[in-house]
């Protein structure tokens, strides 16, 4: 009785009557079915797609993040914009025609950029932001990506605060990522995600906050979690509770990928200082630095880049089977 009301109520909150689905929202069969059913889903942004890496790579990436998904036995549900259709579940062509932007550019797009691409009928590569207003629309619980947008470093003078931040503060989905990057300020990114009502855990043996390219930050995380399982509990919990708030978890990438932090630093200073130099500002700057700290390393960046995106999904999926296990 008593784990059939709990089930109910959590149930309640994935199907709640008041969760509404906008008419240019396109969630595809197999994910519908899956969520319908009560099948783990794991969403992917796709700005990592049409920003953050070059073709062939990304569309090389996105398919090999869609199989690990499906390996760990969850639905991938890849989330984008195709010629101003906002799409939950891309097949083989579409995730091609977004990656290719040699073909169609695409806008990056946060919460902000949403009615001016499906105006005007553009591909768009979705932010964590963006995402995540998608993914609540569609009930999916559980998200994975590679870097979070953050606080950025002088933000007291540029006010340059990624709309990542505040979304995750109004969506109750459970973020899994590498941490940030150390071209935002850290501390400044945690504390603002503590202002917003965010859950932040390391996963992992300690409370060391990852910054993506490195296992450590000398920040530390206000918790860490060891397994899926303990995640998916947390993320029951609090889901339960009502929160519309979301969830991070910070996953430190692999040892044998992990760069050194000292030579990441200088090359993150050489990339702003050319940033600074060229004026460049707004949405403009996250895909700047990332092309650049990638021809700085010669490339080794992205492959680093690749494999926790890999990594993040394959903990994201284990997180998402284990609570559909705990509802079922
Ligand atoms: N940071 C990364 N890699 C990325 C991004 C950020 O290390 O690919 C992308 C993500 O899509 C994130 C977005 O949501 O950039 C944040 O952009 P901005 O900093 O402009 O908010
Ligand atoms: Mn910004």
């Amino acid at each position: 009785m008593w784990r059939t009301l709990i089930n109910r109520n959590f149930n309640l909150q994935r199907h709640s009557a008041k969760r509404k689905i906008s008419s240019h929202v396109i969630i595809n069969e197999e994910v519908k079915d899956a969520l319908k059913n009560n099948q783990p889903v794991v969403a992917l942004e796709s700005t990592i797609i049409t920003h953050g890496m070059p073709f062939p790579d990304n569309l090389h990436c996105a398919r090999e993040v869609e199989g690990i998904v499906r390996e760990k036995g969850a639905i991938p549900a890849t989330i984008a914009i195709l010629r101003g259709r906002i799409k939950v579940g891309l097949t083989s062509t579409e995730l091609e025609d977004l990656a290719d932007t040699s073909k169609a550019s695409a806008i990056k797009t946060s919460r902000r950029d949403f009615g001016y691409v499906i105006a005007n009928k553009l591909n768009g590569g979705t932010t964590v932001a963006a995402t995540l207003i998608v993914a609540k629309q569609a009930g999916i619980q559980v998200f994975a990506t590679g870097g979070l947008g953050g606080v950025h470093r002088e933000a007291e003078k540029t006010f340059d605060i990624s709309a990542d931040l505040i979304e995750l503060g109004k969506s109750p989905v459970a973020v899994i990522s590498s941490g940030v990057k150390s071209i935002l300020d850290i501390p400044k990114t945690l504390e603002y995600l503590e202002t917003q009502g965010v859950f932040v855990a390391t996963v992992g043996s300690n409370r060391e906050f990852p910054a993506f390219y490195c296992r450590t930050s000398g920040c530390q995380a206000p918790y860490y979690v060891t397994d899926a399982a303990q995640a998916a509990n947390i993320i029951k919990c609090h889901f339960e509770m009502g929160l519309t708030s979301g969830l991070l978890f910070a996953v430190p990438v692999e040892k044998e990928f992990e760069m050194s932090a000292a030579e990441m630093n200088e090359i993150i200073d050489r990339a702003m200082l050319s940033a600074k130099t060229l004026g460049i500002s707004g949405k403009e700057i996250t895909p700047y630095l990332l092309s650049q700290i990638s021809a700085l390393t010669k490339g080794s960046s992205l492959k680093t880049n690749i494999a926790f995106i890999k990594n993040n999904a394959r903990v994201a999926s284990e997180i998402a089977v284990k609570l559909c296990g705990l509802k079922g």
